[in-house]
């Protein structure tokens, strides 16, 4: 099931670089964005992660991100998380670029680097002064509106919605490790959502081995010389067994 190339490829001097999406934590019980199991307590996704959304209706958007953060919180890491930790002291360099904003990466473990795309769902920011919190608490709780202790203005999450810029610096590094990445793992995600969705292409320009991980066949990506199709949860532990098994 893994391509012998991949193995082989992920040796003592590998640059790796695993851009992640929502797929990766599906086992872990968190609904992605697309697909059938797309669905947000009735809502998509994609019509409440907008600026315009937050402007209109401040209250519905924070009770969806309030219902999702008490959702994710009861989740765990799942295999596939694990096994990314574990892949990195096999290389020279691991990094892990998520479009996730649910932090199970970080839970896994503090060591591995992750760079976040899409913000997170534990950070809050201030819509007037700008002042970004950090917050593990429950909530907020429907009809509860989170307010600045600075200004008093509304907190919004701190997540980049569509239409919105992603970080500079955050973006640049992801550029800086794409370019210099020997093998470039892309894994559960449906590659659709731009920035993210052109860094397999940059990768593979820059001389990289590019694998996809999905249980959709149709979301290999273009720019892939390689498909594992099946759940991440079983093919990245798999992954990591078969590259142990080659070391002395
Ligand atoms: C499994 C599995 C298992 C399941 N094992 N696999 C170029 C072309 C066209 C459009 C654009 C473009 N450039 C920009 C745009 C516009 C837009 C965009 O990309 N639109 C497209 C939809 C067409 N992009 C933006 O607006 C971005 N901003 C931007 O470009 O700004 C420019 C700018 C510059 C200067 C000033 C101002 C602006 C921002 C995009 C932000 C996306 N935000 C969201 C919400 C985050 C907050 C939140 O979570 O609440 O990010 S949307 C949502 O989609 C979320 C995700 O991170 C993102 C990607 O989704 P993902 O992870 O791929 O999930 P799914 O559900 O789509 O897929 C899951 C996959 O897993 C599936 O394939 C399954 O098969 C698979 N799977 N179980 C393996 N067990
Ligand atoms: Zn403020």
């Amino acid at each position: 099931m893994i391509p012998e190339e991949l193995i082989a490829r992920l040796d003592e001097r590998a640059c790796v670089v695993v851009l992640t999406g929502a797929g990766i934590s599906a086992a872990s019980g968190v609904p992605t964005f697309r697909g059938t199991d797309g669905l947000w307590k009735n809502y998509r996704a994609t019509d409440l992660a907008t600026p315009e959304a937050f402007a209109q209706d401040p209250a519905l958007v924070w009770e969806w991100y309030g219902w999702r953060r008490d959702l994710v919180r009861a989740c765990q890491p799942n295999p596939a998380h694990r096994a990314l930790v574990d892949l990195a002291p096999m290389v020279a360099r691991l990094a892990i670029v998520t479009q996730n904003v649910d932090g199970l990466h970080e839970r896994a473990s503090a060591e591995v680097p992750v760079l976040r795309l899409h913000g997170s769902l534990w950070q809050m920011r201030c819509v007037a002064c700008g002042r970004e919190i950090e917050n593990h608490e429950p909530g907020p709780a429907p009809g509860e509106l989170p307010r600045c202790t600075s200004c008093g203005e509304l907190l919004r999450p701190s997540v980049v919605w569509f239409g919105e810029a992603l970080d500079d610096w955050v973006l640049g590094q992801a550029g800086q490790l794409t370019s210099e990445a020997t093998v470039f793992m892309v894994v559960g995600t449906s590659g659709v959502v731009y920035p993210a969705a052109s860094f397999a292409a940059l990768a593979a320009q820059a001389g990289a081995y590019v694998v996809s991980f999905n249980v959709d066949d149709g979301a290999r990506s273009d720019s892939a010389h390689d498909h594992v199709n099946s759940p991440c949860e079983v093919s990245m532990p798999l992954l990591v067994r078969e590259v142990a098994a080659r070391r002395p």
